[in-house]
């Protein structure tokens, strides 16, 4: 017997076994911020207090939380089929949630792989990658393309292609065969655009300069996020994407976009490729598929990939890859009710509607003490503060523990704060959100 103190429904007094992702455990521990409740916009923490989302949980709660339709499809659905086998087995759920998000996706996407976790759509479509160009015959191309201050997830796979130094230096030498694209920002030449920047698009170029040195016949894929989300809202510039696909399509690279973040209505469409009107040859999705209720993943493909391997013999398993729990009963039935709701309420087309005032909320912080860049994309903004010397983080931190106080949930990275609030947030909610960060930033000064 251990001497832990049972579950009592209150906040735990043992704090201590619970090891937290990319927390500083410590720190946290010192000083806990305990959610205990959630429902539409806001948290309940221990404490008793409301607490604003103004970050959908992790960019995943796009529809609001604690939604009766998803938890009762849920509970459904674990009283009727809690478990298939996702091998060699079906259930009708994981079919339907499969043809509606292939509706949702742009051109011939129109296959959907399920997984559990970004991290693990982003290994999935990596490997699809590569194993695609055996299929054909191009077994050499293995290559693997990513850029700096990407973040796709923490798989092997998602890390190597990453491009965030304090996670890739942590873990050894990686997958080799990987090279990335620069990132996408110089404040010098960007600062406080509205939307997208103007400078910037022939930085794509770089991915002709990497297939020159290596050749065209060695490089699998290039993955990058439309709109790099956990390095700090990072827009793409005005045609960047676009030359990003001209490049891949001259070379025969499949182009991924990692939309684990940006789908799902978070650009004010159902995917930013869908927004940007490009159509990759994958798209990795995640978190808003289920309104971040249970953890789901896809990654959806166009169907000449698909039809690539759908050859051989047909007792054949023509991809040796899947996970116990992909496409999950109660995760697809998650995502079908989820899917309802933002087709019924038509959400991606409210946050398109909400973009203009979104975008005028965030710039007015311009001016504001230590504020050095605002930057904004449908319902997502980044806010970058003037780093105290010698305490990098320590600016943007503090604001977000001052946030918290007054009631408002912000995440914070580096020395930049990220709001991506719920689709349903509503204009005072903004007004509540933009106006809590200008006060402790005054309050800072
Ligand atoms: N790709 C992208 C583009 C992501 O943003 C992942 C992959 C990995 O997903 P999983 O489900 O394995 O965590 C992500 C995750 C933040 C933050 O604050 C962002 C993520 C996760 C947690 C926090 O920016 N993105």
């Amino acid at each position: 017997m251990d001497d832990k103190v049972p579950h009592s429904g209150l906040a735990p007094n043992d704090l201590e076994s619970y090891w937290m992702p990319f927390t500083a455990n410590r720190q946290f521990k010192a000083r806990p911020r305990m959610l205990v409740a959630a429902e539409g916009m806001h948290y309940t923490s221990a404490d008793g207090r409301r607490i604003l989302d103004g970050t959908a949980g992790l960019w995943c709660v796009n529809a609001g939380h604690a939604r009766p339709e998803i938890a009762e499809a849920v509970h459904r659905q674990a009283l009727s089929l809690d478990y298939a086998p996702a091998f060699q087995m079906g259930h009708p759920a994981v079919f339907e949630a499969a043809s509606r998000v292939a509706s949702l996706l742009p051109g011939d996407l129109d296959h959907v792989f399920f997984a559990n976790s970004g991290s693990e759509a982003v290994d999935t479509a990596l490997k699809i990658a590569i194993a695609y160009h055996r299929a054909k015959g191009e077994g050499q191309r293995t290559r693997l393309i990513g850029r700096e201050r990407g973040y796709h997830g923490v798989g092997f796979g998602g890390i190597s292609v990453g491009g965030i130094v304090a996670v890739r230096r942590v873990f050894g030498s990686l997958l080799p065969g990987v090279d990335h694209l620069p990132h996408t920002y110089d404040r010098a030449k960007q600062a406080f655009s509205r939307g997208q920047p103007e400078w910037g698009a022939h930085l794509a170029d770089e991915l002709e300069r990497i297939v020159q040195l290596h050749d065209a016949s060695t490089i699998a894929a290039v993955i990058v996020e439309p709109m790099a989300g956990s390095t700090g809202v990072l827009v793409p510039p005005k045609g960047y994407l676009e030359r990003l696909r001209q490049i891949c399509d001259r070379h025969g690279i499949l182009l991924i976009f990692d939309e684990v973040i940006t789908g799902f209505g978070r650009l004010g469409a159902s995917f930013a490729s869908e927004r940007f009107a490009i159509v990759p040859d994958m798209v990795t999705c995640a978190k808003g598929l289920t309104n971040g209720t249970v953890p789901m993943a896809g990654v959806g493909v166009r169907k000449f990939i698909y039809d690539a391997f759908m050859t051989g013999p047909e007792m054949a398993i023509e991809l040796p890859h899947g996970y116990t729990y992909s496409g999950h009963p109660l995760a697809a039935a998650a995502a079908l009710a989820t899917l309802d709701i933002y087709r019924r309420e038509d959400l991606f087309a409210r946050a398109k509607g909400l973009e203009a005032s979104w975008e005028d909320a965030v710039h007015s912080l311009k001016g504001m003490p230590h504020v050095i860049d605002l930057r904004n994309i449908g319902l997502v903004a980044g806010i970058e503060l003037d780093p105290i010397a010698g305490k990098p983080g320590a600016r943007a931190y503090d604001a977000f523990i001052a946030c918290y106080e007054r009631g408002v949930l912000v995440r914070q990275t580096g020395d930049i704060l990220a709001l991506s609030p719920p689709l349903v947030i509503e204009r005072a909610q903004i007004d509540q959100l933009i106006g809590t960060i200008g006060a402790v930033l005054k309050a800072a000064a």
